[in-house]
This record gives C-alpha cells, sequence and structure tokens, in this order.
C-alpha cells in the first residue's frame, strides 16, 4: 500500500450515514454503498483515503493497532474500550444518544437505592455502569449481556438495564421507563498516535475539515 494512503475506519449505520457530509465537508465522496457492496475497503473520490468497515467495537483495535490510521466511535465505545492509547481530538457531535438506568414501570429504583439494596443490573455496557453505581454507592450484581437488554427486566432476569437511549420507543415498546440518565453519548473521532506524526499534513486538514462540519451543538 502506498504509504501516504490513509485509512478511515467506521462501522456500518448510523456511523458511517452521519461521517459522510462530514467527509462531503472535507472534500471527499464515499464512491461505494455499503448497504448494496460487500466489500469491506471503500474507495473514496481521493485516491489517498478509504475506508475500512469494520464493527462499531472494533474501530478503537483497528485504530489503536494501525489498521486504521483514524476512526469514528461511539463514547460509549470508547469507555468501554479503555481508549488510553487513542488520540480523540474532535467531539463529532454526530449518533447522539444517551446512556440510561432503565426499569419496569412496577419496579421502585429511588426506594431501591435509598435502602441500599442490592439491584441486579443487566448490560452490555459494564465499565460505564460499574463505574455510575460505584459512584452512587449502589450496590449491583451486574449481568453481561451481548444484545436485547430489554427483555432482562421483563424475564426476570435482573431488575434493571443501563443501556443507550435514543428516541425512547425501544423501551416504550418493551413497558420499560428510564429512570436515570448516566451521560450523553457521541461519536468521536480517534487517531492513531503514530500516524499522527507519520502523516501529520494530511490528517491535520482532515481533522480541521471534520471540526468546522461538524454539527452545532458538538463541543
Ligand atoms: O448494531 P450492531 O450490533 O451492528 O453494532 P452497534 O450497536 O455497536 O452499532 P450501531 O451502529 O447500532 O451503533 C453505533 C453507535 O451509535 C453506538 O456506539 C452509539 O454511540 C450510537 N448510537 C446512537 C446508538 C443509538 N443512538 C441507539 N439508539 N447505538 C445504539 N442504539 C440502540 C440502543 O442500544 C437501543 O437498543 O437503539 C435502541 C434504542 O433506540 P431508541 O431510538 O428506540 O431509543
Ligand atoms: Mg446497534
Amino acid at each position: 500500500m502506498n504509504p501516504a494512503t490513509i485509512t478511515l475506519a467506521l462501522s456500518k449505520g448510523r456511523i458511517f450515514d452521519e461521517t459522510l457530509p462530514l467527509l462531503a465537508a472535507a472534500g471527499i465522496e464515499v464512491t461505494e454503498d455499503p448497504e448494496r457492496s460487500r466489500k469491506l475497503i471503500l474507495p473514496t473520490s481521493r485516491p489517498e483515503v478509504r475506508v475500512v468497515l469494520v464493527r462499531a467495537t472494533d474501530v478503537p483495535t483497528y485504530v489503536e493497532q494501525g489498521g486504521a490510521d483514524l476512526g469514528v466511535a461511539g463514547l460509549d465505545v470508547l469507555i468501554e474500550h479503555g481508549g488510553a492509547a487513542l488520540y480523540q481530538p474532535l467531539d463529532l457531535g454526530i449518533a447522539r444518544c444517551r446512556m440510561s438506568v432503565a426499569t419496569r414501570a412496577d419496579f421502585d429504583y429511588p426506594a431501591a437505592v435509598r435502602q441500599g439494596s442490592r439491584v441486579r443490573v443487566a448490560t452490555k455496557y459494564t465499565a460505564i455502569a460499574r463505574q455510575h453505581f460505584a459512584d452512587k454507592g449502589v450496590h449491583v450484581d451486574l449481568i453481561k449481556l451481548y444484545g436485547s437488554m430489554e427483555l432482562a427486566p421483563l424475564t426476570g432476569l435482573a431488575d434493571a438495564i443501563v443501556d443507550l437511549v435514543s428516541t425512547g420507543s425501544t423501551l416504550k415498546a418493551n413497558q420499560l421507563v428510564e429512570v436515570e440518565r448516566i451521560m450523553d453519548i457521541s461519536s468521536r473521532l480517534v487517531v492513531n498516535q503514530a500516524a499522527l506524526k507519520l502523516k501529520r499534513e494530511p490528517i491535520r486538514r482532515l481533522i480541521d475539515a471534520f471540526g468546522r462540519a461538524r454539527p452545532e451543538q458538538a463541543s
């Protein structure tokens, strides 16, 4: 591969879709639609820039290990990964949602917290959940799940879940209520430290273009 190539890791779906306008602002157009193609490496209108498609949770690993120079990942994914080795220059303000605690409507969460009961919490986000309940001094039994967290309180597996919420319709459809907001989540640009040194100019230009193009509320 040409040493001047810039590789950007994205996950399919909302992160890919919401990164496209930022790329466009940097003068980069992805010339293949990932929903129609089976390719995992997508060319762009700029010969030196390519996009690799990876699972959302694999983006930090690709960037940290140099499989990609840059990537876009949710704050949730970065916290769970423990992204100390990653340079995180920008909050892109995209793929926004919040991390929340939810329970069945008939579970008295404030009372459980007040009484110091052990709360059984099912989640994919164990690092965030552990820190949150430790900060509050709530005793929890964490149950690690990989998907469909909403089912856990409905089947008696757990009293509560910690999950991402955006519109709230998934919780509502499963008769769960959001009882606590843990943090606001958005996606960040992450950069490989060595790539930043070796390809400083083109990477800087991308960071600057993304910074100018990101949605209003991003900090
Ligand atoms: O879906 P897949 O298993 O392939 O991977 P992924 O879930 O890791 O990827 P993806 O593309 O779904 O999410 C990528 C990133 O988008 C996450 O890391 C978040 O930072 C961000 N994001 C923003 C969300 C949501 N909004 C979101 N609503 N990620 C997930 N959800 C899920 C949530 O977990 C819940 O199941 O959508 C459901 C709730 O949505 P509402 O609108 O019903 O509240
Ligand atoms: Mg998903």
